[in-house]
């Protein structure tokens, strides 16, 4: 299975461990981004990055000592080893970054007087922002945009939800002309399996195959200890997104290590972003841990296709 997309040279990657049966499999210094990179940090969790440059920018979710949600930026030049700056961009948390025509465009879990919505901005520098629209009314969350327009419409997959930490959860597709009118909803995929059985929300940027989008998203249990947030793994149609190919039936990452396990929100891994390179089939998943870090696990697209097709849930 192909990806269709950028060359990234400079693609953070270890090789899969010897033996480990798994698709994906994590960076041995995890976490690779903690409150310690940010002065007056809390915490420092679901965060986005994209090549840049010669290098890589990022827009990080900062909760601070006052636990107050911003937006802050930041640089790399190898995508493990960041430096953040301390200006706010933005209030709200969980970015996704999305190049679109040659712009970078971050939608966000923006905060409003009514409960969260979708906010969009975009820059080309990481320095000026232009802020949109937000995409939807209140309350929804989890937006994250396609890489480029399906037919003549941006695509944006959404999660509604309540003002608090939502029950349930289906994620949706809108669609939009102009980014700035959103209409022509679709269903995508409701919760299935018991690993995800209490909602679904998109995670990365979807990746572009010869034969659809990859999907990956996090899903969530209920147990008598709370939420559990594992990653799952989908393929959606290439002209329309809306309908799911194939869907691995088991999650393909979940808390198990203990910065995972342990944090502000323990047993929570929630992907935000990831690197592809088209040329090798490697993909980077930078990932919030347990709510307080960053961490970063390694697949390829052969390897994640497989256990998908091999565990699938559509028949
Ligand atoms: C969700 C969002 C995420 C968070 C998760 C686990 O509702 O707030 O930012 O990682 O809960 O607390």
């Amino acid at each position: 299975m192909k990806i269709i997309g950028q060359t990234i040279k400079n693609l953070p990657w270890q090789d899969k461990p010897e033996g480990y049966p798994y698709p994906v499999w994590r960076y041995d210094g995890n976490p690779i981004i903690t409150r310690d990179n940010l002065y007056m940090a809390n915490s420092i969790f679901n965060s986005a990055v994209v090549p840049f440059g010669d290098g890589f920018a990022g827009v990080f979710r900062v909760d601070l000592r006052s636990r107050d949600q911003v937006l802050v930026t930041g640089f790399s030049s190898d995508a493990v080893n960041w430096a953040l700056n301390s200006e706010h961009i933005f209030e709200g948390y969980d970015p996704r970054l999305c190049l679109i025509d040659g712009k970078y465009y971050l939608s966000w879990v923006n905060l409003t007087p009514h409960g969260t919505t979708i906010g969009l901005a975009c820059t080309v520098d990481f320095k000026k922002w232009t802020q949109l629209e937000d995409a939807c009314y209140p309350v929804a969350r989890n937006g994250v945009l396609f890489p480029r327009k399906i037919g003549d419409e941006y695509m944006l997959l959404i999660r509604p939800c309540d003002k608090g930490h939502t029950p349930y959860g289906d994620i949706y597709i809108s669609r939009s002309k102009d980014l700035t009118y959103w209409g022509r909803h679709r269903h995508v995929m409701s919760p299935v399996k018991n690993w995800e059985m209490t909602k679904v929300g998109a995670g990365p940027t979807p990746i572009e195959l010869e034969d659809g989008w990859l999907m990956f998203y996090h899903g969530v249990l209920t147990s008598c200890n709370g939420f559990t947030y594992s990653m799952g793994a989908a393929i959606l149609d290439k002209n329309e997104p809306w309908k799911v190919l194939h869907r691995a039936d088991s999650f393909l990452l979940s808390a198990h290590e203990s910065y995972e396990c342990y944090g502000d929100v323990p047993n929570v891994v929630f992907p935000c972003a990831a690197l592809a390179d088209a040329e090798t089939g490697r993909i980077a998943v930078y990932y919030g841990a347990a709510d307080t870090s960053v961490a970063l696990a390694f697949t390829t697209v052969d390897d994640t296709v497989k256990y998908i097709l091999d565990n699938d849930l559509i028949k």
